[in-house]
């Protein structure tokens, strides 16, 4: 079974700058973290990124029928975008909501996320092993099923 995980805007740039914040690791080094985990639990791995919220739209609907699920840092669109709120809606798998740092404890405008009442669950604050729990999460919502 397939997870597609998603990243939003400025992702990419981890690593490089403000590790206070978002910690030392790269995307890179999280997709690895996502891709052994996933695989212990006899899932595989989508890793994603981009800068444009209409591609991220393309590849939530692309999970309709591609994946079993979805875990998305949808980074800043997370706190304004409806056009990610409704895909992920129509989405029909389970979606886990992911930030690395802790929103409620940011600016006040991040601390409302659009998307958050339409996934099943949220992480928020745990660094990057909020992308593990949030696999672990997911393996274990799909065996139930
Ligand atoms: O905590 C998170 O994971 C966020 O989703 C990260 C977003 C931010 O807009 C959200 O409020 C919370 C920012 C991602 C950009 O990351 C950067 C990393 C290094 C340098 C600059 C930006």
């Amino acid at each position: 079974m397939t997870i597609f995980v998603l990243n939003g805007p400025n992702l990419n740039l981890l690593g490089q700058r403000e590790p206070d914040i978002y910690g030392s690791a790269t995307l890179e080094q999280i997709e690895t973290m996502c891709r052994e985990r996933a695989g212990e639990l006899g899932h595989e791995v989508d890793f994603r990124q981009s800068n444009d919220e209409g591609k991220l739209v393309d590849w939530i609907q692309q999970a309709r029928t591609e994946a079993q699920g979805i875990v998305i840092n949808p980074a800043a669109l997370g706190h304004y975008s409806i056009a990610i709120r409704d895909a992920i809606a129509a989405c029909d798998v389970p979606v886990v909501e992911v930030h690395i740092s802790n929103i409620w404890a940011r600016e006040e405008f991040r601390q409302t996320s659009v998307i958050s009442a339409v996934v099943v669950g949220v992480i928020s604050g745990l660094g990057t092993w909020g992308y593990v729990g949030a696999i672990e999460a997911l393996a274990g919502i799909l065996k139930d099923r």
